[in-house]
Parts: C-alpha cells; structure tokens; sequence
C-alpha cells in the first residue's frame, strides 16, 4: 500500500511540472526518460465489456530503445496492447508484446492513429463514464513502472459513439 501510495505521489509531482511548462494544456507524466503525453479513454457502449485506453504520445527523451511492455488497471480484468489495421474492408486486431518507443522518438497511441495502437481494457467490471477518471500502470523496458491517470472524454473527432470491438 505504501508503494502504492508513493507511486501516486510521484506521479502527482511529475504531473505538476508539466503543467508548469509553458505549451501543454493536456495531462502528462515522466518515469526516467519517458514522457507520457495525455492518457485518454472513451465512454464505453451500454453493456459493452471492454474498453480502450488512448496515449496522445510517449516521448522517449533516453538515448536507448525503450518499449511500452504491458498495462494493468483495476476497471477491467487485463489489459492488452493491441494493434489495429485494415485488411481490405476488415478491420483486425492482433496482441502486441510491446511497442518500441524509439531514441528521440514519439509514438502517438491516438484514437484515429494510422498505428492503430491502443491499451485494450478486457471484462470492463463497470461502465466507464464521460468525466471519470482512473489509474493506469504503465510498464517501459527501461525506464520502468508509472501510473498515470485516464481521462474519460469523448474526443472531438468522436461523432458516434465506441464501436471498438472483439
Ligand atoms: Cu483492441
């Protein structure tokens, strides 16, 4: 629990540097040489089950390769990185083992994202609602474990509700 607690505190610290930098309006975090730009979610369908997780960027400051290696959450039973691309008109999903985030590298994981990454919330254990907020912990190869805070909204390009699913 101490750790726990620690780890919010770090997190509360990092947050509030950024948000005394001058240009950035979102929320973001650091852990070592990584910056975690604006961590978002969409409100989830009605009985839907799953739920996704978005990153605005992760910024790797470092001069290694750095990788984002998994997730977890307690709103949902695990948490995936997943992959999405269409092939012809079908949309698929694979599992990720990680996404690199490269030296001097930004990696956007945007809703809309040509990449098609995105954190995949699975067995949501309830409704995630516009305006909630939740915790997130991140593990990176390198720079190692964060946890951040998601924001629930519904993006300005969102014109209908989520219709992510498996
Ligand atoms: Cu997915």
């Amino acid at each position: 629990m101490k750790h726990w607690i620690q780890r919010i505190f770090y997190a509360t610290i990092s947050m509030t540097m950024i948000f005394m930098s001058p240009g950035l309006s979102a929320h973001g975090f650091e852990v070592g040489d990584i910056s975690i730009k604006h961590p978002y979610s969409t409100p989830s369908m009605a009985g839907g089950k799953n739920g996704v997780v978005y990153i605005k960027s992760i910024k790797n400051a470092g001069n290694v390769l750095d990788q984002l290696l998994s997730a977890t959450t307690q709103v949902a039973d695990r948490v995936e990185i997943h992959e999405m691309k269409m092939d012809g008109d079908v949309m698929k999903m694979r599992s990720l083992t990680g996404i690199d985030i490269p030296v001097g590298g930004e990696v956007s994981i945007a809703k809309g994202n040509p990449n098609g990454y995105h954190l995949m919330l699975m067995g949501l254990k309830k409704p995630l609602k516009e305006g909630d907020k939740f915790p997130v912990g991140l593990t990176f190869k390198k720079a190692g474990q964060v946890e951040v805070e998601v924001w629930v909204q519904t993006p300005a390009d969102a014109n209908k509700p989520e219709e992510h699913k498996h």
